[in-house]
C-alpha cells in the first residue's frame, strides 16, 4: 500500500495472473533476485517479453515510450549486477524507470500508469524501497548519486551507488556542478551514461558532438581491456619495485590509450560498450562494481529499440498519450505560439527563439526550420537559456525564451538577476503553466504565478483562449520592452467568448452578476464560467472577471466589482500561496473595502498525477466546488478567511 502525502491513494495487486502467459519468463519474475538464477539466452528472451508488454501497456496507458525501451537490457544487467534495494540507483529524469518498476514488483500497477491513484511515471521513494531518489527533471542524478554516496561511507556502510543519465542530462548545467565535485571525493560512484544521441529531440551542442566522436570508437573498450590485462600480468615484487612498475605501468596507459574528458576529472571511462548485448553489459558492469574508484560506463543504445515506429522517430515516441480511436490532432496552445512567433518573426526580424531541449513539445520547430540564425536550442539548459536570451535583449534582439512552467523554476535567479533588475525586454513564453496531470508533482506548473510575481519589473499575462494567445504574444514581443511573462496551459480547453482587444492591465469582464464576482484568469475562466452556471440554478447570480493582466492586475475593476458585489472568490491554476488570489486580498484589504474574500487555488503540497479534470476534483478546484463555495458564502455560512 502506498502513501501520498499521508493518502493511501496506490495499493500493489498481487494478482499474478494479471499477466498473461504470453509473459512466460516475465511473470515469474517477482524481485530483482529472481534475475540472478537466469541463462544469458533467457535473459535475452526476457528482454523480448519486457519490450512487448511496454508497447502493450504504454500505447493503453499513455507514458514515455523510447527512452525505456532503449534501456531494457541495461536495466536487466544492472538489477543482475547490483544487489538493490541494498544498492542503490539514481534514475535521471526518471521517464526511463518503467523496466526498473517491472523487475521490482510493480508490473501488476501498470495498467495503471499515470493515472490519478496509480503507479507514479517517474521514480517516487513512497512508491517502492528500490526507488531511493525521486527524479522528474534533468540532470539531478550525479548530485543526489554523490550525496548518498557520502552519507554511505560516513556511516561506514559498503553498498554500491550508481547514477544512470542520459546524453541529454549531460547537457544540464548541474551536472558539471556535480562532475567536479565528483571527481575530487573520495566516494566511489559508478556513473552509467545512456548514450542514443537524443535528447527528446537530436541532441545539441559540443557536449554531444564529443560523445558523438567517443560512441564511435567502439574497439576502444575491447582493446583497453586486452591492455590492462597485459599490464596487471607483469608480476610485482618488493615494495620499491611495486612502486615503480605501478608508475611504469600509469605511464604505458596513458601513451597507449587515449584518455578521454572523464578520465582527465579522475573518473575512469569505460567504454563504450553496446547496451543492447547482455554479455557485454553484464561484463562491464560487475567490473564496475568491483572498482574501487569511481567509474563512468558509457552505453550506446537505440532509443525506441525493438519497436519500429519507435525506432525511426524516437521524438514522437517519447512521450505518447493513449492510443484512441480518432486522436485529435488538432492545434493546441504550443503550437498556435509557435505558429504566432513565426508569423511575427517574419515581420519583426529582431524577434528570436530559444528553448531548453523541446523545440517540438514549445511548437518552434517550424521556427527553428524558417529562421535558423534566429532559433536556439540550447540544451536541457534552462539558466543558461535565461541569462542568454538577457545577453541577446542587450544586443538589440527581442528574445522570447519558451520553457514549461515547471522547468523555469530552475531560471529562478537568472530571471530576477540577469534580466528583471536590468529590466530587459525579454519575452517567457510559459507553457503547460498550471496543471499538466498525468507527469504529476514534479511537473506540475503551479509556482509561476507565485515565483515571477515577486519579481521587480515582471509583467504577467495569461490568455483564456488561442485568440487571447495571439494577442498578448504579439503585444509582448512588439510594444512592451521591458521582462513579461505569457503563461498559457498544456492541451487545447478553450473559452468561447467575444475577444476584446488585449489591452495592457485591463481585466475583461466575462459576465455581470450582482451576489459576488469570481476573479480568475486562463484556464480557470472556464471553470468560473460554469460555476456560475451551477450557481445560478441555486439562485446566486455570479459575476466572472477575466484578469488577463496577473500583474499588474487591474485595481480599478476589481474594486468596482467587489464594491458592487460584496464577496470575491478567486480562483488561479497555481498555488494559493504567493498567488494573485493572495495578492488582490491583500490589496482589497488595503482598500478597506467591506466585501468577503476567499482564494481558490491549489494547496501548499506536492500535487499528485491524474487527468486535469480528476485532479480539479480532488483538490476542489472544479466548477461545483467553486459553485458550492460561492453559494454558501453569499448565503452567508462562510465568513471571510
Ligand atoms: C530541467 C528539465 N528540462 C526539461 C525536461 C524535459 N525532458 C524530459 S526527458 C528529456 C530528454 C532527456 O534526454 P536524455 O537524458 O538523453 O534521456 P533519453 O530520453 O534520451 O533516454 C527532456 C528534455 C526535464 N525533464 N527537465
Amino acid at each position: 500500500m502506498l502513501l501520498f502525502g499521508g493518502k493511501v491513494l496506490f495499493c500493489v495487486l498481487q494478482k499474478e495472473e494479471k499477466i498473461s502467459v504470453m509473459y512466460e519468463l516475465l511473470s515469474n519474475i517477482r524481485t530483482p533476485a529472481d534475475l540472478k538464477k537466469m541463462s544469458l539466452s533467457e535473459m535475452d528472451r526476457l528482454c523480448s517479453e519486457i519490450r512487448d508488454f511496454l508497447i502493450s501497456s504504454v500505447s493503453k496507458t499513455g507514458g514515455h515510450l523510447a527512452s525505456n525501451l532503449g534501456v531494457v537490457e541495461l536495466t536487466v544487467a544492472m538489477h543482475t549486477v547490483f544487489d538493490m534495494p541494498e544498492d542503490k540507483v539514481v534514475w535521471d529524469v526518471g521517464h526511463q524507470s518503467y523496466v526498473h518498476k517491472i523487475l521490482t514488483g510493480r508490473i501488476d500497477g501498470f495498467d495503471t500508469l499515470r493515472q490519478f491513484g496509480g503507479l507514479s511515471g517517474f521514480p517516487k521513494r513512497s512508491e517502492s524501497i528500490y526507488d531511493c531518489f525521486d527524479t522528474g527533471h534533468s540532470s539531478t542524478s550525479l548530485s543526489a548519486a554523490l550525496g548518498i554516496a557520502t552519507a554511505r561511507d560516513i556511516a561506514g556502510d559498503t553498498y554500491d551507488v550508481a547514477a544512470v543519465f542520459g546524453d541529454g542530462a549531460l547537457t544540464g548545467g548541474m551536472m558539471y556542478e556535480a562532475l567536479n565535485h565528483v571527481g575530487r571525493s573520495k566516494s566511489k560512484l559508478i556513473l552509467i551514461l545512456n548514450d542514443n544521441e537524443m535528447s527528446i529531440s537530436r541532441n545539441v551542442g559540443a557536449i554531444s558532438n564529443y560523445l558523438r566522436n567517443l560512441r564511435s570508437k567502439q574497439s576502444y573498450y575491447k582493446s583497453k581491456q586486452v591492455i590492462e590485462n597485459m599490464l596487471n600480468k607483469i608480476p610485482v615484487g618488493g615494495k620499491t619495485t611495486a612502486r615503480l612498475l605501478r608508475a611504469v605501468k600509469r605511464n604505458i596507459r596513458r601513451m597507449v590509450l587515449p584518455t578521454t574528458l572523464f578520465d582527465d576529472l579522475g573518473i575512469e571511462y569505460l567504454g563504450p560498450v553496446d547496451g543492447h548485448d547482455m554479455s557485454t553489459l553484464l561484463n562491464v558492469l560487475k567490473r564496475a562494481k568491483k572498482s574501487k574508484k569511481t567509474v563512468i560506463i558509457h552505453v550506446n543504445t537505440k532509443k525506441g529499440k525493438g519497436y519500429l515506429p519507435a525506432e525511426e522517430n524516437p521524438q514522437k515516441f517519447h512521450g505518447i498519450s493513449p492510443v484512441k480511436p480518432h486522436n485529435d490532432v488538432s492545434d493546441d496552445y504550443s503550437a498556435v505560439f509557435g505558429k504566432k512567433l513565426c508569423a511575427l518573426a517574419g515581420e519583426n526580424k529582431k524577434i528570436a527563439a530559444i528553448t531548453g531541449a523541446m523545440p517540438l513539445g514549445t511548437g518552434l520547430e517550424e521556427f527553428s526550420a524558417r529562421f535558423k540564425q534566429r532559433f536556439f536550442d540550447v540544451g536541457i539548459a534552462e539558466q543558461h537559456a535565461v541569462t542568454f536570451a538577457a545577453g541577446l535583449a542587450c544586443g538589440g534582439y527581442a528574445p522570447v525564451v519558451a520553457i514549461y512552467s515547471s522547468f523555469l523554476q530552475r531560471a529562478y535567479d537568472q530571471i530576477i538577476h540577469d534580466v528583471c533588475l536590468q529590466n530587459l525586454h525579454v519575452v517567457l513564453a510559459v507553457d503547460r503553466a498550471g496543471l499538466v496531470g498525468a507527469d504529476g508533482e514534479t511537473h506540475q506548473g503551479l509556482y509561476d504565478i507565485a515565483f515571477l510575481s515577486h519579481m521587480p519589473n515582471m509583467s504577467i499575462l495569461s490568455p483564456c483562449n488561442f485568440a487571447e494567445l495571439e494577442q498578448m504574444l504579439e503585444y509582448a514581443v512588439n510594444i512592451h520592452n521591458t521582462p513579461i511573462a505569457v503563461r498559457y496551459p498544456r492541451g487545447k480547453a478553450q473559452v468561447k467568448c467575444e475577444n476584446t482587444a488585449f489591452e495592457f492591465g485591463k481585466a475583461d469582464i466575462i459576465r455581470n452578476g450582482k451576489d459576488a464576482v469570481i476573479i480568475t484568469a486562463g484556464r480557470m475562466v472556464a471553470t468560473a464560467i460554469k460555476a456560475a452556471d451551477i450557481a445560478l440554478k441555486y439562485g446566486i447570480d455570479v459575476q466572472v472577471v477575466s484578469l488577463k493582466t496577473i500583474k499588474p492586475f487591474d485595481e480599478e475593476t476589481i474594486l468596482e466589482c467587489a464594491a458592487a458585489t460584496r464577496n470575491v472568490i478567486t480562483i488561479e491554476d497555481g498555488v494559493c500561496a504567493g498567488g494573485f488570489g493572495e495578492r488582490i486580498g491583500a490589496f482589497l484589504k488595503s482598500k478597506d473595502i467591506s466585501c468577503t474574500f476567499h482564494a481558490i487555488g491549489f494547496p501548499d503540497e506536492p500535487i499528485i498525477h491524474g487527468n486535469v479534470t480528476e485532479l480539479d476534483v480532488y483538490y476542489g478546484v472544479d466548477a461545483k466546488s467553486v459553485a458550492d463555495l460561492v453559494t454558501s458564502i453569499v448565503r452567508g455560512d462562510k465568513h471571510d478567511k
